[in-house]
């Protein structure tokens, strides 16, 4: 599991945007993104620079990362 603090998230489309461009990297990957506090949960075998750059590349910023073992 990979969770990342993502700037810029307002509205269903920003969760739409996001979601999109981590499953050109996963198609598989279960993203759950919580818009209040900025927070991106991706449940995936693929490496957090790639998630993290799909996200940087629509525009919005990773600001920080959180890792958990076990993905
Ligand atoms: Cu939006």
């Amino acid at each position: 599991m990979i969770t990342l603090k993502v700037d810029g998230m307002s509205c269903d489309h920003c969760i739409q945007t996001i979601t999109n461009a981590i499953h050109t990297v996963d198609a598989q990957a279960g993203v759950h993104i919580d818009l209040k506090q900025g927070i991106v949960n991706v449940q995936t075998r693929a490496a957090e620079e790639s998630i993290t750059t799909a996200i940087t590349d629509t525009g919005f910023d990773v600001t920080d990362a959180v890792h958990s073992a076990g993905t």
